[in-house]
């Protein structure tokens, strides 16, 4: 059987940690998705940001059938073998004129998950590019450990409270993640990534799925919401619960988040981190 991924990308992944443009969705998709991105937008209450937009595929089948696109799974599986699960999903939208940066960091800083094999599936909404605050990476950076994170100082304007010291690393060699609509990229849970800034008259959109290969086990001390859909293949460690498939095409939750980026102070306090 065709591999969904070539040989040199997925040496690419193993050598830089990432991997983008890969086409999943096209132009005509694109509508039935924005239609739906604006029905869930219409579900948040007022106060409510897009932030809390996160696991809502456990309550929206618009989101799960995203987050179990054939192509998207496909090109997961060269990845991480033949027996994975979804856990996570969530929006990071930059509206037009949104200084609001994400700061560089580590994933698996922050998701109390064992072993360290994880991957994000970000896809593209919008075109993503240097003018509308498209993803940076440090190429590699996913082969060196987990790095201290550090607070940030004073009033921010960072989607996170922490910042991962970059000191070890040339930031001549970033690299930027550009994409079209309907593309997506993957990125380690251990690649050192961020983001500026949307200085543009330009949204730009993107929505993550974070996927594990079955050994991989939560502490649900840490994350008790943690639930997993099974992806592809077999579950023979069932290490962690499994979630129901939602009836409601389109849903929300209404949940405290403690898995990952905003539970950065809770788990910080916890003794999962190894590093
Ligand atoms: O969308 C962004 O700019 C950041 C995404 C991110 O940090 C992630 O996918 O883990």
């Amino acid at each position: 059987m065709t591999k969904a991924l070539t040989d040199s990308q997925i040496a690419q992944y193993h050598e830089k940690g990432y991997i983008d443009a890969l086409p999943v969705f096209d132009a005509s998709d694109l509508a039935t998705l924005n239609i739906g991105l604006a029905e869930e937008l219409n579900l948040l209450e007022a106060g409510e940001t897009t932030k809390e937009i996160r696991e809502w595929h456990e309550a929206s089948r618009f989101l799960f059938d995203i987050c179990m696109n054939k192509k998207i799974l496909d090109y997961v599986e060269c990845l991480l073998g033949t027996d994975y699960y979804l856990w996570a999903s969530n929006f990071f939208i930059k509206e037009p004129c949104s200084l609001e940066s994400v700061t560089w960091h580590q994933d698996a800083y922050y998701w109390p998950l064992d072993p360290r094999a994880s991957l994000t599936v970000w896809l593209a909404f919008d075109d993503a590019d240097p003018e509308n605050g498209s993803m940076e990476i440090l190429p590699g950076s996913h082969k060196g450990g987990i790095f201290t994170h550090n607070r940030l100082e004073g009033e921010g304007s960072s989607v996170l409270d922490l910042e991962c010291d970059t000191s070890a690393f040339n930031l001549s060699t970033v690299e930027r993640i550009n994409m079209k609509a309907g593309q997506i990229s993957i990125h380690s849970d251990q690649l050192i990534h961020g983001s500026p800034g949307n200085p543009s008259d330009r949204r730009r959109a993107g929505l993550t799925a974070r996927y594990s290969p079955t050994n991989v086990k939560c502490d649900l001390s840490v994350n008790p919401n943690f639930k997993v859909y099974q992806a592809r293949g077999t579950d023979t460690y069932n290490y962690n619960p499994k979630a129901e498939v939602p009836t409601e095409q389109y849903g929300r939750l209404y949940r405290e988040h403690l898995s990952i980026e905003e539970a950065g102070e809770e788990a910080e306090a916890k003794t999962w981190k190894k590093d």
